[in-house]
């Protein structure tokens, strides 16, 4: 990791227990779907990624989507269209997908179209899903009926048999729903001719990686710890773990393989989408950050909801994750402000809560008590070590450190942002 990124001097000793993967050799995407987008930004060009992992850039690197992915083929194929307009070349030879990802089929997206507007008739509030079928393609996963990439390249009329019955079953659950299953077929048998050379067996691809000649292994996953379906602010969740446990389960991989475990947030707290936000600012303070961050959805665009650094919630996706470091991002979207304030406890009726509540009800009613910071009202762009930030700058990140017992490694400051990380 280089520039924009700035090191700052480790305060905590922090036991690293495994060997380290942080460099890439193989890039390897473990869970999610194209309802999540990174925008990632080499030698000034702007790539975006949904299903591909930015790895794929890498000439050197092998990139891999795991089982724990669920792939829209159209989307697929799609997203590495344009990104080889933008100069992605031979990503074909560079990917591998595991033959046991399951495939979000066109009739998936359809049906995540009318759950949200059921969900927004009966309850009058949706959640605020992409319509990219994650939720109903997991669901067919869950419910045993889902049909995999090793379907899909192997005998096509065995495929087009389960096919059919899949379709059949959301047909008969919502009599609404239009699909053309002939036409889809069609297109389908297509995609099996170009996916097929980039199958592979998932589980054997990690295993021989992972204890072949020395590699660096680099895994990427989409959206944060709070979308987690089990330990995010549920229902507002995406429908796959988001935590440091997908890792195994998404690729196949030995808990005892995961070494360093870096955490990405933000220097205040920001959410797309519906759902609880203890130190959500409604006011100048939140379009700020939100215009001054140029806080966008990379999927669908909307603007992030923002407000002030949320140490509870980054304390409770610590306890989850385990985070060795953090990467401490945008902190020069602060600049400007002369006064900052972090979240530190959630109280209820006047009680503190020990961590982060499992209850949306209960997390739509805290209180917050803050921590209020002198802000440094002046520009950290050209910043490049821990030394020459303002002081008041460096108090705010040393209360972090103290605050969560977590060495905060990088900084990200200048106008390259968080989408400038050169990790290649
Ligand atoms: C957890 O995530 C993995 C990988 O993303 C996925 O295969 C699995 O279905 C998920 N489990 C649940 C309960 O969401
Ligand atoms: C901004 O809005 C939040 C709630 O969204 C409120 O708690 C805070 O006091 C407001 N700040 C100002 C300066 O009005």
């Amino acid at each position: 990791v280089s520039p924009p990124y700035i090191q700052t001097p480790n305060i905590h000793i922090v036991t690293f227990l495994c060997p380290v993967y942080v460099f890439c050799w193989t890039a390897v995407y473990y869970q999610g779907g194209n309802n999540a987008g990174h925008t990632v930004v080499v030698d000034s060009v702007e790539y975006d990624f949904h299903l591909l992992p930015s790895g794929v850039l890498n000439k050197k690197a092998i990139s891999f989507i795991g089982n724990g992915v669920v792939i829209h083929l159209p989307g697929l194929f799609e997203e590495a269209e344009k990104n080889s307009q933008k100069g992605l070349q031979g990503w074909e030879e560079r990917l591998k997908i595991s033959d046991r990802a399951h495939i979000v089929f066109n009739f998936h997206q359809a049906v995540d179209g009318i759950q949200e507007q059921l969900r927004q008739q009966q309850a009058g509030k949706n959640l605020g899903t992409t319509k990219k079928g994650i939720g109903p393609a997991y669901s067919s996963k869950a419910a045993r009926n889902g049909l995999r990439v090793c379907d899909l390249v192997s005998d096509f009329s065995v495929f087009e048999e389960k096919f059919r019955v899949l379709a059949g079953h959301f047909q008969t659950t919502y009599p609404n729903l239009n699909i053309d299953i002939d036409a889809e077929l069609e297109q389908l048998k297509g995609y099996a001719e170009r996916l097929r050379p980039l199958v592979t067996d998932g589980v054997y691809f990690m295993h021989k990686a992972l204890n072949g000649p020395s590699k660096k292994i680099l895994v990427e996953g989409a959206n944060a710890a709070l979308l987690d379906i089990d330990f995010g602010t549920y229902p507002f969740v995406t429908s796959s773990n988001c935590t440091v446990g997908g890792v195994c389960t998404g690729l196949g991989v030995p808990p005892s393989h995961v070494g360093r475990v870096y955490g990405v947030v933000k220097a205040y707290t920001t959410r797309v989408g519906v759902g609880a936000f203890p130190t959500e600012q409604d006011n100048d303070t939140g379009d700020l950050l939100q215009s001054r961050g140029r806080e966008f959805g990379v999927t669908t665009g909307r603007r992030r909801r923002c407000g002030w650094l949320d140490l509870v919630l980054v304390r409770y996706a610590h306890m989850v994750n385990g985070f060795s470091a953090i990467a401490l991002t945008k902190l020069d979207i602060l600049d400007t402000l002369p006064e900052i304030k972090i979240g530190i406890t959630y109280t209820v009726d006047g009680k503190p809560l020990p961590s982060f509540p499992a209850n949306m009800d209960v997390l739509t009613k805290v209180q917050v008590t803050y921590e209020t910071f002198p802000g440094w009202c002046c520009s950290t762009e050209g910043v490049r070590s821990f030394d020459e930030l303002p002081s008041q700058a460096q108090s705010y990140i040393c209360f972090i450190e103290k605050f969560l017992e977590v060495p905060v490694k990088w900084v990200g400051v200048g106008k390259s942002r968080e989408s400038m990380i050169k990790l290649f």
